[in-house]
């Protein structure tokens, strides 16, 4: 279960260089924080991550991406 909040906290610390996308190498390089995001969405590998919640296909997740798939996976409170 996750707010707004804690949601936009997480993707601020995934997004390593501050550019407002979370690329599939910041996931890989945040092992312990992808493994929450796996775990609150049932997703088994940061290239399955990305795939589900890079809607545009641009090989980078937006806050709103994110929020998006935890919204459809009915985690965000
Ligand atoms: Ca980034
Ligand atoms: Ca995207």
């Amino acid at each position: 279960m996750a707010t707004e909040q804690e949601l936009r906290s997480l993707f601020n610390t995934l997004d390593s260089d501050q550019d407002g996308k979370v690329s599939i190498n910041e996931l890989f390089l945040s092992p312990g924080l992808s493994a929450v995001i796996l775990a609150e969405t049932n997703t088994s590998s940061p290239q399955a991550l990305l795939a589900q919640y890079d809607s545009d296909e641009d090989g980078n997740i937006t806050f709103e991406e994110l929020k998006q798939v935890v919204e459809k996976a009915s985690n965000l409170t």
